[in-house]
């Protein structure tokens, strides 16, 4: 039996990945139903891109060289691509989800993403690429944990916590994407969205009543390390945890020099983690915020997120005014100094470290490559578009069924026959 069963399981393994077969590093799988939702993050009801029903996405979940297999479905009215932020996609630069060398995904149709995270870890975010479909959603968290040999330069933190910060309108990415293409500006957002959600009512006048707004729960004396993205369009953020160090550990991919900021700023398209100690006395709970940066605070206070970070043992709600920002609105020096304070960590280089693992990075310097074809076959869906479009076969996957349902059944038909063969012997 247990030769049957790891004979099936070989079988399983080849009739799914036969057309991969990169090397024997593990498989991470999620499918994505890509549609609208309609919400209402700051009170007024609009459309929303979501996955699975949800804004934001779900955030995936790997380790350095996995083979991250994302099935997209595209139940929106129009061409969609998902594009994985950083993601270095050696060898397989059509699965990288942008326009000029991926065809879009046409509207009913589905697109399976394969890829390897070759030598990599870090935190980064994928989101939809095209017609300012952004603005409406779609993103989610993406992280590459290393693998169990490379160390990490901090102990293993207590828990691992994804936070999306962005500007937001309240008008759809298509009405924004009108008003672009008419040559007018978008003007000044209606907000900035912390996880999809508005901002804690902290001040009545500001915050209209009824907003759902993000909590996030930690105990007390713990180490957390937080990833912050900022996903919005435009607008640059200064992020801050009231009464908090945020202890910057890791940006997009590399360990930094560690650093406590009260608040540091976060340009769109940037990922940073911090590692965050809990160890205030809890006699409230505190403000996360984002606001907006380099503009008149005064005219752009509705251009500010904020959450809710509550200890398990809290004594009351988050009280008094938001914890400052940077007081130097028309001045860049100050952030453009917090920026260049940001030292990559590179651990000990040394002659005789030359090919080996760097410490910290958790890159290799030289591994052997996964594979030495340069080409693979075609796969079987593949997207035609431009001049080779006559290529395409038809697809419609509100009828199809799932991968899921076909390896199911065929597991099932294999454990039959399994249960069958010591009948037979
Ligand atoms: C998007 O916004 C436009 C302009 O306000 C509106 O006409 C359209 O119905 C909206 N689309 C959806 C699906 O809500
Ligand atoms: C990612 O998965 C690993 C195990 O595969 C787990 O230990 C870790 O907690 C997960 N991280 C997140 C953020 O879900
Ligand atoms: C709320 O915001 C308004 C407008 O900026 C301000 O005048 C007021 O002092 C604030 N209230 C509190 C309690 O901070
Ligand atoms: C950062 O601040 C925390 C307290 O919030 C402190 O324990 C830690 O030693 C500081 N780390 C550095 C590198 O300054
Ligand atoms: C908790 O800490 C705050 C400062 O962060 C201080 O003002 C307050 O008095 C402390 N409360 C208790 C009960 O220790
Ligand atoms: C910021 O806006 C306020 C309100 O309109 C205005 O009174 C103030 O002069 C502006 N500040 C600067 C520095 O432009
Ligand atoms: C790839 O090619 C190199 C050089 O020809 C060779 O040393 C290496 O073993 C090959 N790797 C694989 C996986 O075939
Ligand atoms: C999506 O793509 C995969 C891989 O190409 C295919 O096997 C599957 O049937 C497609 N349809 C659905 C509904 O997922
Ligand atoms: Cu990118």
């Amino acid at each position: 039996m247990s030769l049957c069963s790891f004979l099936s399981l070989l079988l399983i393994h080849i009739t799914l990945f036969v057309s991969l077969c990169y090397a024997a590093d593990p498989f991470v799988n999620y499918e994505f139903e890509v549609s609208y939702i309609t919400a209402s993050p700051l009170g007024v009801p609009q459309q929303v891109i979501a996955i699975n029903g949800k804004f934001p996405g779900p955030t995936i979940n790997s380790t350095t060289n996995n083979n991250v297999v994302v099935n997209v479905r595209n139940k929106l009215d129009e061409n969609l691509l998902i594009h994985w932020s950083g993601i270095q996609q050696r060898r397989s630069s059509w699965q990288d989800g942008v326009l000029g060398t991926n065809c879009p995904i046409p509207p009913k149709w589905n697109w399976t993403y394969q890829f390897q995270v070759k030598d990599q870890i870090g935190s980064f975010f994928y989101f939809p690429s095209l017609n300012f479909q952004r603005a409406s959603g779609g993103y989610g968290g993406f992280i590459v944990n290393n693998r169990e040999i490379i160390p990490i330069p901090f102990g293993t933190p207590d828990g691992d916590i994804t936070i999306m910060i962005g500007d937001w309108y309240t008008r759809n990415h298509t009405a924004l994407r009108k008003a672009l293409d008419a040559g007018k500006d978008l003007g000044m957002p209606d907000g900035v969205l912390i996880n999809g959600k508005g901002p804690y009512r902290y001040n009545d006048t500001l915050v209209p009543d009824g907003i759902e707004y993000e909590t996030i729960e930690v105990h007390p004396g713990r180490t957390y390390r937080i990833r912050v993205h900022n996903v919005g369009v435009s607008t640059s953020l200064n992020f801050r945890i009231q009464s908090h160090n945020l202890l910057l550990a890791e940006t997009e991919g590399s360990y930094t020099v560690q650093q406590n900021y009260t608040s540091l700023d976060i340009h769109v398209g940037q990922s940073y983690s911090f590692l965050l100690t809990t160890d205030q006395n809890a006699s409230t709970d505190y403000y996360i915020v984002a606001s907006a940066r380099f503009v008149n605070e005064s005219l752009w206070k509705r251009v500010t997120g904020v959450a809710i970070l509550r200890y398990t043992n809290s004594k009351g709600k988050a009280k008094g005014p938001l914890p400052d920002s940077p007081n130097d609105e028309f001045d860049k020096t100050f952030s453009m100094n917090q920026a260049r304070s940001i030292r990559m960590d590179y651990g000990e280089w040394t002659e005789n470290s030359r090919g080996t693992y760097n410490k910290w990075d958790g890159i290799a310097r030289s591994t052997t490559q996964a594979t030495n074809k340069t080409e693979l076959p075609m796969p079987d869906n593949a997207l035609y578009c431009g001049a080779l479009s006559k290529l395409q076969k038809p697809e419609d996957i509100s009828s199809a069924t799932s991968i899921m349902g076909r390896s199911r059944l065929f597991f099932t038909l294999l454990m039959i026959v399994c249960a069958l063969i010591p009948i037979f012997r």
